[in-house]
């Protein structure tokens, strides 16, 4: 009989404000796909590794200023150096998770109220990147995240910023696909069980949504 065509992965993202449980959740995700056989690679944006990756980091610490077009430019083309490569992995049959996205790219900038950075401009480079086949939504509450301890030190980390960035991304995710929306004020257990099933439900579908498709 043929040898049996590679399964494509899947692509995944998880979303959510600072504090919801972005990172524990992808590392509780990661050992559970793992755990069913299947490959999977874990990234995240911005990723600070890069020339590109350094220059933001330099303005996410507050050691460098940079124009809130200009920024937001380059955080997109840190998504776009590694579109290539998502897409080889994905086609070889790897799962990509994914911390943050686009929908984090054009929230933040939208976020700042500069009256030429409005949400429609700055999802604009985003179009034809790779397109999630599912994106997470890790949803708490202000009360819920003031709870989980004080802001950090970086640049967006504080009340006025994350008020319009839920705000945001609740618009944003009204007019986007695929949306999975996570109550994340729940325990790790719970929401990781909330995660898994619907990412279970993702990864059956992907043989009738065929090849990855791109952002539009
Ligand atoms: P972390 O706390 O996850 O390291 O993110 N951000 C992120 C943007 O403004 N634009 C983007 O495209 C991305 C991916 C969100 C650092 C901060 O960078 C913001 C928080
Ligand atoms: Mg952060």
């Amino acid at each position: 009989s043929q040898p049996k065509p590679t399964r494509r992965g899947a692509l995944i993202v998880v979303e959510g404000l600072d504090r919801a449980g972005k990172s524990s959740q992808c590392e509780m995700l990661r050992e559970y796909i793992l755990k069913q056989g299947n490959a999977v690679k874990y990234i995240r944006f911005p990723d600070r590794t890069t020339p590109i990756g350094q220059l933001i980091d330099n303005y996410l610490r507050g050691s460098a200023n940079q124009d809130d077009h200009s920024i937001h430019l380059l955080f997109s083309a840190n998504r776009w150096e590694v579109a290539k490569s998502i897409e080889q992995d994905i086609a070889s049959g790897i799962t990509v998770i994914v911390d943050r996205y686009s929908y984090s790219g054009a929230v933040y900038s939208a976020a700042k109220a500069n009256p030429t950075l409005s949400l429609e401009w700055a999802w604009q480079p985003e179009l034809g990147l790779p397109r999630p086949d599912i994106c997470l939504f890790l949803s708490i509450s202000a009360q819920e995240a003031a709870k989980r301890g004080g802001y950090g030190t970086e640049r967006y980390e504080n009340e006025t910023m994350q008020t319009r960035v839920r705000e945001l991304f609740r618009t944003l995710f009204d007019r986007q696909e695929d949306i999975a929306i996570i109550d994340a004020g729940e325990s790790l257990d719970e929401v990781s069980k909330d995660i898994q099933k619907a990412v279970s439900d993702c990864i059956a579908r992907l043989d009738s949504i065929g090849p990855l498709r791109v952002l539009g």
